[in-house]
C-alpha cells in the first residue's frame, strides 16, 4: 500500500486530459465521476453495486454527517469507510456550500458560519478549522477547503468580497489541515463568472499550494453557456500537474463539455436523485419512465446497456414499479443512471487516450439528437 497521494497525467487531446490519481485506498481514473453519498449512502444502492457501476470514488458531506450521526460518532465507529462499507477513496465536501443551500437562520462572519440544522433546528457553528477537524474524523481521503459560494446572479462587489473571504478561509484550511501523508487537501477557486476574479482566486490558491484544485461557484444558476464561458479559461489558471475538480456538475452534456475544457473530476446528485423520480439518462437523452407510452413496452431502457435494469427488466416493468411506488423502481433506475454515467466517463477516458475525443463528442451529440427509441 503506497502512502502517497499523487496525480499522473497520461494523455491529453485538445484541452481534455486523462490520468490517474493514486491514493492509499486505490486509484481514481480520470476524468472521474463521483456518485454522491451525502448521508453515508448512495441512496438506493449497496456500496458493492456502486462499485459495480465502475465508480472509483464517492463523495460524502460534512454538513449532513456532522448533524447526523455526528463526526465524533463515525470516528468512534472506525471512520466513514468502515461505517458505510466502502473501502475505496472518499472525497468530502467542506460544509459551507450545503449550509448556504439547506440550513436555516445562517449568519456569516469572518470567523465562519452559524446556522440552525434543517433536521431539528439545533444550533451549529462551522469554521475552516472545524470543517478540517470533521473531515479528519470522518477519515476523508480528499478533503475540501471551507469556502463560500454566492448564488448567481450576484453583484461584482458581492462576488469579489465572497471570493476574498474564501481565499482567507483557504489559507486557514491549509494551516489547520497540516501535513497528512496519504490524504489530500483541495483548494476551491471562486470568482463567479468574472475572469479577473477567477484569476486572482487561482493565483492565491497556487501560492498556498494544494494537492488538487476545484472550480467552485458554477452551476449555481448561471446556465450552461455562461458556465462553459468560465471553463474556457478557468482550468488553465490552475496547475497542469494537479487534478481539477468541477463541483456539483452535472447533466451528461455538461460533463462532456467540462472534460473538453480540461476538467478531471465531477460529482452530482443528478443520476441518483433522478433515479428516484423515474428519470433515466441514456445515450439518447432523458427518458421519463412514468410516461404511459412505456406501459406496454417489452424493450429495455437501452438495448445497448449492460446494467441489471436493462439486462433483466422491460420498460413496462419499470413503468409499473414506479407507478406502484415500489422501492425496486428507485434501485433499478439509479443503477442504470450510475452505470450510464460511468460508461460515459470510460468512453471519454478511452477517446482521450486514443486521440479521438473530438469524434467521441460528435457521436455523443448525434446519438442524443436522435431522441429516445
Ligand atoms: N463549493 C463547495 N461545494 C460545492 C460548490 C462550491 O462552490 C458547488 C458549486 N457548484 C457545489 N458544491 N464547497
Ligand atoms: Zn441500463
Amino acid at each position: 500500500m503506497t502512502e502517497r497521494f499523487s496525480y499522473t497525467l497520461n494523455a491529453t487531446d485538445g484541452r481534455a486530459r486523462t490520468g490517474v490519481i493514486n491514493t492509499p485506498r486505490g486509484d481514481i481514473r480520470t476524468p472521474a465521476f463521483m456518485p454522491v453519498g451525502t448521508a453515508a449512502t448512495v441512496k438506493a444502492m449497496m456500496p458493492e453495486s456502486v462499485r459495480a457501476t465502475g465508480a472509483d470514488i464517492l463523495l460524502g458531506n460534512t454538513y449532513h454527517l456532522m448533524l447526523r450521526p455526528t463526526a465524533e460518532r463515525i470516528d468512534r465507529l472506525g471512520g466513514l469507510h468502515k461505517f458505510m462499507n466502502w473501502d475505496r477513496p472518499i472525497l468530502t465536501d467542506s460544509g459551507g456550500f450545503q449550509v448556504m443551500s439547506l440550513a436555516e437562520l445562517r449568519k456569516l462572519t469572518e470567523e465562519g458560519v452559524t446556522f440552525k440544522s434543517h433536521i431539528d433546528g439545533s444550533k451549529h457553528h462551522l469554521t475552516p478549522e472545524r470543517s478540517m477537524e470533521i473531515q479528519k474524523l470522518l477519515g476523508s481521503d480528499i478533503v475540501m477547503c471551507f469556502d463560500e459560494c454566492p448564488a448567481l446572479p450576484a453583484s461584482d462587489e458581492d462576488v469579489r468580497k465572497s471570493m476574498e473571504l474564501s481565499m482567507r478561509w483557504a489559507q486557514r484550511s491549509r494551516d489547520a489541515f497540516g501535513d497528512r501523508p496519504g490524504h489530500a487537501l483541495f483548494g476551491i477557486q471562486q470568482g463567479g463568472v468574472t475572469e479577473e476574479l477567477r484569476g486572482i482566486s487561482a493565483e492565491k490558491l497556487r501560492e498556498i499550494e494544494f494537492d488538487g484544485y476545484a472550480v467552485g461557484g458554477l452551476a449555481v444558476g448561471e446556465g450552461q453557456e455562461a458556465m462553459f464561458g468560465v471553463l474556457d479559461y478557468a482550468p488553465d489558471m490552475l496547475p497542469k500537474d494537479k487534478p481539477r475538480y468541477l463541483m456539483g456538475v452535472g447533466k451528461p452534456d455538461d460533463i462532456v463539455g467540462a472534460v473538453a475544457r480540461g476538467i478531471d473530476m465531477m460529482d452530482c446528485v443528478l443520476p441518483s436523485r433522478s433515479g428516484r423520480t423515474g428519470q433515466a439518462w441514456t445515450r439518447r437523452g432523458q427518458v421519463n419512465i412514468k410516461n404511459a407510452r412505456h406501459s406496454d413496452d417489452p424493450r429495455p431502457l437501452d438495448e445497448a446497456c449492460t446494467c441489471p435494469a436493462c439486462s433483466n427488466y422491460s420498460r413496462a416493468y419499470l413503468n409499473h414499479v414506479f407507478r406502484s411506488h415500489e422501492m425496486i423502481s428507485g434501485m433499478l433506475i439509479t443503477w442504470h443512471n450510475l452505470h450510464y454515467y460511468q460508461e460515459l466517463m470510460q468512453g471519454m477516458r478511452d477517446a482521450i487516450s486514443a486521440g479521438t475525443f473530438e469524434a467521441f463528442q460528435a457521436e455523443f451529440h448525434a446519438t442524443r439528437a436522435m431522441g429516445d427509441i
